[in-house]
């Protein structure tokens, strides 16, 4: 079966992508790799940060990589906190204490005006050659209180279009199936697909 390594550290990510894949692929992350350098995020865009982390590991290995880079852009705040997402409560903030600074700084705002996006950009890399892009986004709304327990990072506040309940509540049949993660990935399988 066909390797692939994943760019990232963050499980969650991991576990959505091999849910995504059904089976196709035998996918690894950077927790199979515990000498690889930390990567600095110094894009400014998600496309960026996402090369950065593709072109990075692949540099290091034989397998083909795949890199995440995400996040969610709010409408109210400029599009912030966008490639921010991870550290939006500062350099080792956690998913509590981003969604905390995200409703502080949503105070006031009414519902309609609490729209936003989570966007996803996937670079596939060999060898330190980007060999495609692929993006995917998913509209939605944030909430003004957290609400249900599954997924991470913002999945608690952000409802996405034509459903009543958070990512966090819908849980990951209905997330996969719409994410920006899950979008980008169908361009990212069917691009591999081609490629054979
Ligand atoms: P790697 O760089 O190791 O892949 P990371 O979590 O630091 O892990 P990013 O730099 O791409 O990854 O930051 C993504 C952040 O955006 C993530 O930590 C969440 O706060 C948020 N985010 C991205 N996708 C999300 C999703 O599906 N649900 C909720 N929050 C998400």
């Amino acid at each position: 079966m066909k390797q692939l390594l994943l760019a990232t550290r963050n499980t969650h990510k991991t576990e959505e992508v091999v849910a995504m894949l059904k089976g196709c692929f035998k996918v690894a992350d950077l927790s199979t790799f515990p000498d690889a350098p930390e990567v600095e995020e110094t894009g400014v865009t998600f496309g960026e940060n996402s090369t950065l982390k593709a072109v990075a590991i692949s540099n290091l290995c034989q397998s083909l990589v795949l890199a995440d880079d995400s996040g969610l852009e709010v409408d109210a705040l400029q599009g912030s906190p966008g490639v921010y997402s991870a550290r939006f409560a500062g350099p080792n903030a956690d998913d509590s204490a981003n969604n905390q600074k995200l409703l502080t700084e949503l105070t006031g705002v009414p519902m309609e005006q609490r729209t936003a996006r989570f966007r996803c950009v996937m670079v596939v890399a060999r060898s330190g050659v980007v060999l495609g892009e692929f993006e995917g986004s998913v509209e939605g709304r944030i909430l003004e209180e957290s609400r249900g327990t599954g997924g991470f990072g913002y999945d608690p506040l952000f409802v996405p279009e034509g459903h009543a309940q958070s990512f966090a509540e819908l849980g990951p049949g209905i997330k996969n199936g719409l994410s920006h993660r899950a979008r980008a990935m169908k361009e990212v399988a069917e691009w591999l697909r081609l490629k054979d």
